[in-house]
């Protein structure tokens, strides 16, 4: 049996999957599990740390290497698609601590930078989050 014999049947599934993913994870500025992450009441593998920004490994790792770069005060930024003005010195951090930990790393080949943001782009987490991933070539496009 073929799935394109039943495209209603393709249909609900990706209805169903939309509505659980709405239903789990709607964008808000609801407190999510980085933040427990940040105040360390549930533990992580942390890799680098200042008084700005937590990078820690992410618990369903992509590659040998895979980390997530938070700031560690939210402030409105649930995803990329939120940030203002304001926000240029955070995110540029973020970036410039990709570039640190990647070093520390050893990811001396390459690496690659994601930000997923809102539900078709995967986003699950609505607390602003680089990941650095490496340590494999990476293919493209990256789907
Ligand atoms: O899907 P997006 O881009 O929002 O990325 C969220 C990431 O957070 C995923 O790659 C998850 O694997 C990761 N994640 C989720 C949890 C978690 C985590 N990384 C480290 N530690 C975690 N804990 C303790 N709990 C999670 N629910």
């Amino acid at each position: 049996l073929k799935f394109s014999s039943y495209p209603h049947f393709v249909l609900s599934i990706s209805m169903a999957s939309k509505i659980e993913a709405t239903l789990v994870s709607t964008p808000s500025d609801a407190p999510t599990i980085f933040d427990q992450i940040i105040n360390k009441e549930i533990p992580s593998t942390v890799v680098y740390e200042d008084d700005k920004v937590l990078a820690f490994r992410d618990i369903a790792p992509q590659a040998p290497t895979h980390i997530l770069i938070i700031p560690k005060v939210r402030d409105g930024l649930t995803g990329l698609s939120k940030a203002e003005e304001r926000h240029c010195e955070i995110l540029g951090r973020l970036l410039h601590t990709a570039k640190l930990v990647a070093k520390q790393e050893g990811l001396d080949d390459g690496f690659r930078i994601v930000i997923n943001d809102g539900l078709d782009g995967g986003q699950t987490v609505f607390h602003i989050h680089l990941h650095l991933i490496g340590g494999r070539q990476m293919g493209w496009p990256p789907f």
